[in-house]
């Protein structure tokens, strides 16, 4: 029997923060898992390093299940984003390894493609209206068939989802969080607006995304909602935040607008009811966030018995590893629904090599061995780590807001 003989945490930034966790065994198999949390990597970084890497060391890397039940059972304290994020790597990186040892794609142990790709939404975003115009037509020239349409509310600096430049949006912008000033009033009298003239410009030949990020209070979702129907939106993301998941069925009641939610969860109990209610049509769980590979297709397992399709998170602060991940989760699962995608700058690739494609609006997963991603540790350090928080969010009157 092999054992797992070395797991190592490599923190680096090109062009952003990223945790990675690196394992290896005596048969010198290796594999990777990305432990990434915006702003909050460091503390990943050592829960892996202090508590986790001396419980692996001489364990039994093909027996992953068992690996994760004794990570999330046995710390006695359970669920949490450190501690999803911390056996997410773990698990991430055991999948790897398996499938480097058969040989396989991940996608073929995982009971092999029920699909060819995955459909990908890309980020279109605006200073004002006109840019958000043009910006939509530069991913309808780019070939995606979805995309998410965000453009900064008039008086509002720094609205959420904009970018800045000719970059790519990277919210975590700021070595002490950046304070942006928001205005539910402002944002519910402008967004219909533009969503709609997206909509006269471009028609309905493709899947138009929002992201509301949290900022309504369920009865000004559901408003919302009911006046975005025409526009036959793929998705309202996050309306409301879902701490409280029996809110959403004011909202359900409300509107037929599609809601997707859970970029932020890190368990199947932070979406139970919403899914088993049917309060939701997406499940926006990461492989990164939530316990992993196999945590994830348990959420999406669950979300299929009820017609909830999966929209997995896939900002840049998803490292490559766990995009790879999720590339070969989404072409297997029959629930799949769509999955977000934001390139990464390329320094980035300097550093992680993977090797998905994307092509006609479709990630497609290669048939190397595993996760098909390399990384190049020497690159790696020369990129130390740079602090970078997310902004908060405040009202006109100084109170702080959901960001
Ligand atoms: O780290 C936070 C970002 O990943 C988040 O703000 C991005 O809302 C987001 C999205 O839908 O990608
Ligand atoms: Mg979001």
């Amino acid at each position: 029997m092999a054992t797992i003989t070395d797991a190592r945490v490599i923190v680096t930034s090109p062009g952003r923060n990223f945790v990675t966790l690196k394992i290896t065994t005596s048969d010198g198999v290796t594999g990777l898992g990305d432990a990434t949390l915006n702003g909050r990597e460091l503390a990943v970084a050592g829960y892996l390093r202090d508590h986790v890497v001396p419980l692996l060391i001489g364990r039994d890397p093909a027996r992953i299940e068992d690996t994760w039940q004794y990570l999330y059972k046995g710390a006695y304290w359970r669920r949490g984003p450190v501690t999803m994020t911390a056996i997410a790597a773990v698990d991430t990186a055991l999948w790897d390894i398996k499938g480097k040892v058969a040989g396989l794609p991940l996608y073929e142990l995982l009971g092999g493609k029920a699909r060819e790709g995955a459909m990908v939404y890309g980020h279109a975003s605006g200073g004002d209206v006109a840019e958000l115009l043009d910006d939509i037509a530069r991913f309808r020239d780019l070939g995606y068939q979805a995309i998410r349409a965000q453009a900064a509310v008039p008086g509002t600096p720094g609205s959420y989802g904009v970018r800045h430049g000719r970059g790519v949006y990277e919210p975590a912008n700021a070595s002490l969080p950046d304070e942006q000033m928001w205005s539910t009033e402002a944002y519910l009298d402008f967004a219909p607006g533009y969503l709609a003239a997206v909509r006269e410009r471009f028609g309905f030949h493709f899947h138009l995304l929002h992201d509301v990020h949290h900022r309504l209070t369920p009865t000004e979702a559901g408003r919302l909602g009911r006046r975005l129907e025409d526009l036959r939106l793929f998705w309202m993301e996050d309306p409301t935040p879902a701490e409280l998941q029996e809110s959403f069925r004011q909202i359900r009641q409300a509107t037929t607008t599609p809601i997707a939610v859970g970029e932020v969860f890190n368990s199947i109990w932070d979406c139970q009811q919403l899914i088993t209610e049917r309060l939701i049509d997406y499940i926006r769980v990461s492989v990164v966030h939530a316990g992993g590979i196999t945590h994830v297709r348990r959420i999406f397992n669950l979300a299929e018995l009820y017609q909830v399709r999966t929209g997995s998170h896939g900002a840049t602060d998803l490292s490559p590893v766990s995009m790879a991940a999720a590339v070969h989760l989404d072409v297997t699962v029959p629930n799949f629904g769509v999955q977000e995608y934001m390139e990464h700058e390329p320094v980035t690739h300097e550093v992680f090599r993977p090797t998905y494609e994307l092509r006609d609006g479709a990630l497609h997963p290669s048939t190397a061995p595993g996760l098909g991603v390399e990384m190049d540790e020497e690159a790696a350090a020369h990129f130390p780590y740079e602090p970078k928080y997310l902004p908060v969010s405040r009202r006109a009157d100084g109170s702080v807001h959901d960001w």
